[in-house]
């Protein structure tokens, strides 16, 4: 489009001025918060918790990204789980070349969907069958409506601090007391719509059996992030965990593994896999598309069978099992799934956990860390919490100057204390090391605050 006299409309990039390159992040900001609310497609990437300039992306490759002024970052977001062969893997950027050149999108069904489901149930021995969707909140939402429609039933359990995206019914916190069904946490929600989610304290075993008992004939479902990422990082209990399932078996309510950031990246059989426990349905999502667009919820063939066209329980996505995205994520599983892979990551996530741990110590600093596979969270506390009151016990300015210390030095965390952090493959010792030499200049400085 070329501006015309007294176009009113804004003039698309090219035709703005170049950026300097001390401003280039803020320019963008400003264009983007001009065009799309708060500047960002998803709120947690407009730093509002750490204050300051989001980064704009320009490129990434292996463990690194860089930004629209050139820095470069080592990269512990990963697109928030996906990126667990680091950026612009060879086989699967081979994979996503080819899959284009055959084409985006039919609408139809094609051989590597059958492919795709046919190698996530190889990995996940309590899935019979599988439903391919685009998105986590979209296989969460449906795992509950599944539930609900295979059990008859309407109430749901939900844990305050675990997030399983963000379909309304799911959009509640804890009412007055905990154990008490959910208000709100979104404007747009009607009470009526979370009226029959339970929002109960995680790892809280007596609460748990409490709600049971009052509500277990109506409950069709318990849904858990069984290693809590969005929390940072809060494992179940193993006896919570244990009770969750035996409660759920013994009133006919489904236990559902929200495994969309633990899925294959804690392990090849995820949070489930690290627990010892089978729930009835998983919901998968980030390192199965590779970076894709591409989640799933899977479970015994008799309930996944109630599913449209089997059953009644209706489900539909325009793009689910993209035929781009699935190639992403087979070429994803393919290299995940080679010998030694987790081992190799797990040991690179643990040394950068205790690295972080021996520099803080040093310096005086509460710290307290947890790591499982490629996913590793830490706190500025002196014990690891074991739910989401004391999690929110953290002192956010000095997790804020962390934060921006560690930005400054080219390192590049999640943006708020409640989320995880996410080792590759592509990652190096050097940068581990890196990591944790500028780690300690900052926590030098924390102790002095
Ligand atoms: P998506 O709809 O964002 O693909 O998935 C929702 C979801 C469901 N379940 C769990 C356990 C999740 O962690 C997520 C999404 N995770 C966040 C990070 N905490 C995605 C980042 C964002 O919201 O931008």
């Amino acid at each position: 489009m070329i501006p015309v006299a007294g176009d009113r409309r804004r003039p698309p990039a090219s035709f703005l001025p170049p950026m300097t390159s001390t401003d280039a992040n803020l320019q963008l900001f400003d264009r983007a918060r001009a065009v799309i609310p708060g500047g960002v497609n998803s709120p947690v990437r407009a730093f509002k918790a750490v204050g300051g300039t989001p980064r704009f992306i320009a490129r990434a490759q292996g463990a690194y990204m860089w930004d629209a002024a050139g820095q470069r970052y080592i990269d512990y977001i990963g697109s928030w789980g996906p990126m667990i062969l680091g950026h612009g893997h060879p086989a699967v950027i081979d994979a996503v070349q080819r899959a284009v050149t055959e084409g985006l999108s039919f609408g139809a069904p094609t051989a590597r969907e059958i492919e795709l489901a046919e190698a996530i149930l190889a990995l996940v021995p309590s899935m019979e069958m599988v439903r391919l969707v685009s998105s986590g909140t979209e296989a969460a939402m449906s795992a509950l409506r599944l539930a609900r429609g295979a059990t008859g039933r309407k109430h749901i359990v939900k844990f305050e601090g675990c997030y399983h995206g963000h379909a309304d019914a799911l959009l509640v916190k804890a009412g007055s007391g905990l154990a008490t069904f959910g208000n709100p946490t979104s404007a747009g929600v009607p009470p009526e719509v979370v009226q029959h989610t339970l929002v109960l304290e995680y790892n809280n075993v007596q609460q748990l059996e409490e709600a049971f008992a009052l509500h277990g004939h109506d409950i069709a479902c318990l849904m858990i992030e069984a290693i809590a990422g969005n929390m940072n990082f809060v494992r179940a209990a193993p006896e919570f965990a244990r009770r969750c399932r035996e409660l759920c078996t013994q009133h006919g309510a489904l236990l559902v593994f929200d495994e969309v950031m633990t899925g294959f990246r804690v392990g090849l059989q995820g949070a489930q896999g690290v627990l010892g426990i089978t729930p009835d349905l998983t919901v998968l999502g980030k390192v199965i598309g590779g970076g894709m667009p591409l989640a799933a919820f899977g479970g015994p063939r008799a309930i996944m069978e109630q599913l449209a066209p089997m059953g009644p329980v209706y489900q539909a996505g325009t793009l689910s099992g993209n035929p781009v995205a699935t190639a992403c994520g087979l070429a994803t599983l393919k290299e995940i799934a080679k010998p030694g892979f987790y081992e190799a990551l797990a040991t690179k996530t643990r040394t950068l956990v205790d690295g972080l741990q021996a520099a803080a110590a040093a310096e005086g600093v509460p710290f307290s860390a947890d790591c499982e596979g490629g996913m590793f969270g830490f706190f500025l506390l002196p014990e690891l919490p074991q739910n989401y009151t004391a999690v929110m016990k953290s002192d956010n300015a000095r997790f804020n100057a962390l934060f921006h210390g560690l930005l400054d030095r080219g390192v590049y965390i999640a943006p708020a204390l409640y989320e995880a952090g996410f080792v590759s493959s592509a990652h190096t010792d050097a940068d581990i090391d890196a990591t944790v030499a500028a780690a300690r200049e900052i926590f030098r400085t924390l102790q002095k605050q």
